[in-house]
Parts: C-alpha cells; structure tokens; sequence
C-alpha cells in the first residue's frame, strides 16, 4: 500500500537494538558448527520453530533463556563482526540512517570471550558500514542485572582502555526483582569515567516504581520500554513535561507477552498522552522483524496514520544521541 510504501521509504532510526538478539538462525547454526558449540536445535528448520512465526515466550525470562543460548556460538572476532555488519546491512536496506546498538559485554566475558575480541569485531563492522553504506552508529553497553553490582563495576573497568567506542551505559536482562537502585554507584562511576549518556530497560515487566528509579538514582536519558509507566499518572506527566524519551519495541511486547494482541498495544495512547515515543525492534531475530516490520504490524493493528508515523520517526531521531548536525540531515 502507499502507507507500507511510504514506512520503508522514510529514513529512521533505531535506538534500542541489541545486536546479540540480531542473531538470525542461519549465522547461529553456521557458526556453531564452525566454533563446535552445541546447540538445542538439529538444523536451521529447528531454530526457527523454537522462536519464529507464530511462537511466542510465556514472559521475558523465556526468552532469555533461548537468547543466552543462542549467543554462546560467537567467540572470535570474525563472528561479531559478522553479527554486527549483518544487522547494519540489514538496517541499512530498510533506510535506517542511524542505529544505537547496545552488546551486553558480560554474556562474553563469562564465557571466556575477552572483551577486546567482542569490541574489535563490533566496532570493525561499524566503521566497514558506515563507509561502505554511510549508515552511523553508536554502541552502548549494558549491564546485566541479574548479575550483582559488583560483576558490573568489573566490566566498566574492562571497558576502559575502548572508553572512545562506547558512547555509554545500559542496563538489560531480568527485570523483576532487580530494580534500577542496585546499580545506582556503577551508574554514578560510570558517568565519572567519561560515559556520556545513560539508559535502563525499566517498567518492560518491571512496576512503574522502577522507572522513577531509572530517572532519580540511574538519571538516565532514555527510558526503554516504559510500557507500565502508562499506570502511574503523576510518572506520565514528568515523562512528557521532561520531554524524556521511550524506546517502544511493539513486536517485541508481542511475543513477551508484555501484552496479549498487538491490538491492545499502548503506543498510540503514549503518542495521545504526550510521551516521546519512539519505534525500534529489540532483538529482531528472536521477535519476527527489525524496524520497517514494527512500524507495519503496529500500523496495521492500531490504524496508525501517516501523521503518527512521521512523528514516530521524528521522535526518534530527536531522541537519538548524535550531534544537532547530524540530527538536521537525518530530518
Ligand atoms: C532484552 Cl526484550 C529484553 N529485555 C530485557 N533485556 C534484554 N536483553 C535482550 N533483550
Ligand atoms: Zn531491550
């Protein structure tokens, strides 16, 4: 249609992607038959039952499960340079200009895989795409919160020495029961150490009390997901007044069950209430799409017009960390 037409031709960006969860099922089985890792799964066919098409995760756990999984078949440099060109040749196709990646360092390091191996093969791929296809990009990496504070303020200082590549941090994985506070001293070191921007997955499962958690001890520029933010209104004003932004991954609430039909998504009534709403895919393998696949299924779902796609798009370069030159020639 002229509206489909019209989504895949506008540029965009994409703020809140983890390139583990850019995975796709042939690169997983090719490269645990390459790196001899075992897998769950017999073939291509068997990766792609576990998770594609209709499958859905009871809960974000479930996923996660299947996604630390699947991430144990890259080890060398040559598999997360593969990993990361892909997805930006991937998104680069689908006319995204400019993409903040987050890696989870942590999912490597405790496997063995030095943090060098994963940042050189990252950040090759960056540069290769950025030249090659002029597509820009960022990384930002998480911790996991299921580990305790210490394992992250571990990682911070492995970052150091790669400080000019990551432009700053993140918090991701399991959310219920490990709210933003536990991580409010690697957060602050972080920031000292010459991190620049801060982020957290909060109110994806999590109560809206983490989000206020995420905003007062973290101080984070971004909130991603905020779906259940929607249940406190005094925490819908400050978002809106504040002008604070959501990365929305509605595939992603999809199959995590963090809402039960794509027709009950919350993002029109986000755009409605003032929030900064903004459209990404979150791990596009695992979820059945990258960018140009949420905007059509959510479009579709909830009726979307031209109008709300377009500020969709805008919100997410206006939310995006890139200098206001660069923000200019993305409009
Ligand atoms: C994630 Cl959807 C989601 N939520 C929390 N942590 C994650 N890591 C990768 N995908
Ligand atoms: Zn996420």
């Amino acid at each position: 249609s002229v509206l489909d037409d019209f989504i895949e031709g506008m540029p965009k960006v994409e703020l809140h992607l983890h390139i583990e969860g850019s995975l796709e099922p042939r690169m997983m089985f090719d490269l645990a038959q390459r790196n001899a890792v075992a897998l769950p799964y017999a073939d291509v066919a068997g990766i792609e039952t576990a998770f594609r098409r209709g499958a859905r995760f009871e809960n974000l756990q479930d996923f996660l499960d299947l996604y630390y999984a699947g991430m144990s078949v890259l080890w060398s440099e040559a598999d997360f340079h593969a990993l990361t060109l892909a997805y930006l040749e991937r998104a680069a196709a689908q006319n995204v200009v400019h993409a903040e990646i987050f890696f989870d360092p942590q999912a490597h390091t405790d496997r063995g895989v030095p943090f060098e191996t994963v940042i050189r093969g990252i950040t090759r791929a960056q540069d290769e795409a950025e030249q090659r296809l002029g597509i820009t990009s960022h990384l930002i990496m998480c911790f996991l919160r299921h580990l305790d504070e210490e394992a992250a303020f571990e990682t911070l200082r492995q970052s150091l020495p790669y400080r000019d590549r990551i432009l700053g941090v993140g918090l991701d994985s399991g959310e219920m029961g490990n709210p933003p506070a536990k991580f409010q001293q690697v957060f602050a070191e972080a920031r000292k150490q010459g991190f620049r921007v801060a982020v957290a997955h909060a109110g994806e499962e999590g109560p809206p009390e983490y989000v206020h958690e995420a905003l007062d001890l973290l101080q984070v520029d971004r909130i991603d997901h905020g779906n259940r933010a929607l249940e406190d209104n005094a925490l819908v004003d400050r978002l809106a007044e504040s002008g604070m932004a959501l990365t929305v991954c509605p595939l992603s609430n999809y199959k995590l069950c963090v809402v039960d039909d794509l027709k009950e998504h919350p993002l029109k009534i986000m755009l409605d209430r003032g929030l900064k709403a903004t459209m990404n895919s979150d791990d596009p393998s695992y979820f059945d799409g990258y960018v140009n696949e949420n905007y059509l299924a959510v479009t579709e779902a909830l009726g979307l017009s031209r109008e709300d796609i377009v500020t969709l798009a805008r919100n997410g370069i206006e939310a995006s960390f890139v200098p206001p030159e660069r923000k200019a020639e993305m409009r």
